[in-house]
């Protein structure tokens, strides 16, 4: 099948990229355009070449799924110096996304026309890359370094409008995109043969150096983790330094260099998890959402006003309801506070906030639910209470509306057990600050109806969220997790680590926060009552607690926050407290490497998502990952917990959980089967096919 069908109008070929979905760059569309470039190019009744795409896309960039394998010509720098050498001027027709090699590809045409809702940009930095078939090098000599060099670093893509204004393209237009394209074609065939505009110095003047060289100080001081936004910063300094072709070939050799670097393999890994995750096994892909014009959110706490807001903040009218007045009062005033404060910071404009308030309505009762298409209770995390509610919304809620509930923890059967229509009711895990973080665990309980799955799926995009399936269990998947997290660290402080050790062997991996740090921030004594209510203990945590120390909001926790610091302090009488329950425990208490720490956190939490996986909570590793890299800040460039765990090896894994359980005696500790299993057969998790959540 070609991927590049050849269609003449007069004098002019136009080349339409015709590769679902998106035109990425596979092997099979560089080889057809490289054809249709020489063919077209050499055919004397030809004056001029339109490259045009059918489908959502101009092109999407180079095929992700080709990197990691063996390179097949044609590369795609060769197909690109064919079309920029060509002797007939070539017009690029940007319809839709142009994005990495794609606008790449339109750099190189001697003309580039807009569609009104294109978008063009070079994200190749967001997976761990730099463009690698001249980006660096066209780009900065078209619209300078100075704005060619935050486009590449932000990978964020501009409007038709802003590329206008850039200079990226000559023209925008809301009509006929390759009606457009034939016409600028038409005008370069009367102005004669095309310049090989490449070579020259174009845009890069010394003022425009000494603004890069400005920005690339500031860009190498916030570089962080990633090595790309140095690379890039060398690569763009070539196009000043040395010449096109040897630009070209600094490009190149660094975009190699990267895409072999475990960083880009991980954030290429996410790249199609997050896609993935779109696919829920066992729904078929034509299941259409119900409609969802109104919405209702009961409880009006830090959680349900942070749900109302998300969808205030995608235009979806919503009734905010509690029982009484004054706590509807409060729960409208700390949204108007939040709104505020995004006022003041400059993020939102004072006519939004209104307008987004405005959608807002609160009310006192539940009847105020009666007309809403999905109602998302956010009560008190309590079964008996959680039940009350939606018994109540049974008789309430219209015929078809989702009811969903906000928990953390609970049973969700045994909520949909309190109404008549199981089949509409669900889980729908916010994460706090539920205005601001991205994750959204859809619990999938059994009896729910497919639909309803595939509407909060939908909903959950139109809220800005990345929605991933799980099935029912305590926790579910994030939390689950965490709490095995939880448990390491208590054993590691137990054992003879400090606070500041187990939070730095974590924040040397890369999370923002360590999980002593975590607790003190969310307050150490919602766990406390947890294990309480479930008859568990921590013998650090629960002294802790005991002394009151919970965490930021009282000034001390696992450390010292004088004068209302974020950032804590080692806490002298914490750490005496801790030697003392070692010293109870009959433990001699000893030090342990960041790396051994590591081990001892991350381990168990790969061991419980192999169990999750294995009980088909969540479907796929690609899904835990996707949730810890969106809800707990797990850095992208690790790929997730499941990820790290290849990359370290199972074997190892394997052998480390059983040392520690014969250890401790924990029998959580001991490897789940399914991680033996593809140890043992020298496998990873990205060996596994789906499973059914
Ligand atoms: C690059 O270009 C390097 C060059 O500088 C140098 C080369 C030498 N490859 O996102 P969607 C698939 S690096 C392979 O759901 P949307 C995607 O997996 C590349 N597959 O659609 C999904 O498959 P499935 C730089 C790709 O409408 C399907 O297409 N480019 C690629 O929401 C639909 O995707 C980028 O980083 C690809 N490049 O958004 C752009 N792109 O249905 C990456 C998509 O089986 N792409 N797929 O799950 C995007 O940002 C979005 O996909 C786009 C469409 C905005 C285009």
């Amino acid at each position: 099948m070609e991927t590049v069908r050849l269609a003449r109008l007069g004098e002019i070929a136009i080349a339409t990229i015709d590769n679902p979905p998106v035109n990425a760059l596979g092997q099979a569309l560089r080889a057809d355009l490289a054809r249709v470039i020489t063919d077209a190019g050499s055919d004397p009744s030809v004056a001029a070449i339109v490259i045009a795409a059918a489908g959502r896309a101009f092109i999407a960039g180079a095929d992700i799924s080709e990197f990691g394998k063996p390179p097949v010509a044609p590369f795609l720098p060769d197909v690109l110096d064919a079309i920029e050498t060509c002797t007939k001027p070539v017009v690029a027709a940007i319809q839709g996304a142009a994005l990495g090699g794609g606008l790449e590809v339109a750099l190189a045409c001697h003309g580039r026309v807009a569609s009104a809702s294109a978008m063009l940009g070079l994200p190749e930095i967001k997976l761990g890359l730099i463009p690698g078939a001249g980006g660096t090098q066209r780009l900065p000599r078209l619209i300078g370094a100075a704005k060619a060099f935050p486009m590449m670093l932000s990978g964020e893509p501009v409007s038709a409008g802003k590329a206008l204004e850039l200079g990226l393209v000559d023209e925008v237009t809301g009509g006929d995109i390759v009606a457009a394209a034939v016409a600028l074609a038409q005008t370069l065939v009367a102005g004669g043969a095309p310049e090989d505009g490449s070579d020259g110095p174009g845009r890069l003047t010394a003022a425009d150096r000494e603004a890069f060289e400005a920005l690339a100080t500031e860009a190498a001081n916030k570089s962080g983790d990633m090595p790309n936004a140095m690379a890039l910063i060398e690569a763009v300094r070539a196009a000043f330094t040395l010449p096109f072709t040897e630009g070209l070939a600094t490009e190149r050799a660094l975009f190699m260099t990267l895409l072999a670097d475990p960083r880009s393999k991980a954030l290429r890994h996410v790249f199609f998890a997050e896609r993935e995750i779109a696919r829920v096994p066992g729904i078929d892909g034509a299941v259409k959402p119900r409609p969802i014009a109104k919405a209702a959110v009961i409880g009006a706490g830090t959680m349900g006003g942070g749900i109302a807001m998300c969808f205030a903040n995608a235009g979806i009218p919503v009734t905010l309801i509690e029982q009484e007045q004054a706590q509807i009062d409060n729960g409208m005033n700390r949204v108007a506070a939040i709104y505020e404060m995004s006022v003041t910071r400059g993020s939102l404009t004072p006519q939004k906030r209104n307008e987004r308030l405005a959608l807002i309505t609160p009310a006192v009762g539940l009847g105020a639910a009666a007309d809403a298409d999905i109602v998302i209770e956010a009560a008190f995390e309590e079964m008996g209470v959680k039940q009350q509610i939606f018994g109540a919304l049974d008789g309430i809620a219209k015929p078809g509306a989702l009811l969903a509930s906000n928990t953390s923890y609970l049973d969700v059967p045994t909520i949909a057990a309190a109404t008549k229509r199981p089949q509409d009711v669900l889980g729908m895990h916010f994460f706090s600050p539920a205005n601001v973080m991205k994750l959204l665990e859809i619990v999938r309980p059994d009896g729910v109806a497919d639909d309803a799955i595939v509407t909060a799926m939908a909903l959950g995009r139109k809220l800005g969220k990345v929605p991933v399936v799980v099935g029912n269990g305590f926790g579910f998947v994030g939390n689950r997790m965490l709490e095995a997290r939880t448990r390491a660290t208590e054993r590691l402080l137990v054992a003879g680590a400090l606070p500041h050790e187990v939070d730095a062997a974590l924040t040397g991996f890369g999370f923002k926060m360590g999980p002593c740090a975590m607790a003190d921030l969310a307050g150490n004594d919602i766990g406390w009552r947890s294990r309480k209510a479930r008859g568990q203990s921590a013998a650090v945590a629960d002294a802790i607690c005991e002394a009151g120390w919970f965490g930021q909001k009282t000034g001390r926790g696992y450390f010292l926050y004088p004068d209302g610091a974020r950032t804590g302090q080692r806490d002298p009488e914490v750490e005496a407290l801790i030697a003392r329950v070692s010293q109870e425990k009959g433990v001699t208490r000893r030090s342990f490497s960041a790396d051994e720490i590591l081990s001892r956190l991350l381990d168990p939490m790969v061991n419980e998502g192999a169990r999750i996986l294995e009980e088909g909570i969540a479907a796929r590793p690609g899904d835990i990952d996707v949730i810890w890299l969106n809800g707990y800040n797990w850095p992208a460039w690790r790929g997730g917990p499941m990820h790290w765990a290849d990359t370290i090896g199972l074997g190892a894994i394997v052998a480390r959980l059983e040392a520690q359980a014969a250890e401790t005696g924990d029998k959580a500790l001991e490897p789940a089967p399914l991680l033996r299993r593809l140890a043992a057969k020298g496998k990873g998790f990205a060996d596994l096919k789906a499973t059914t959540a």
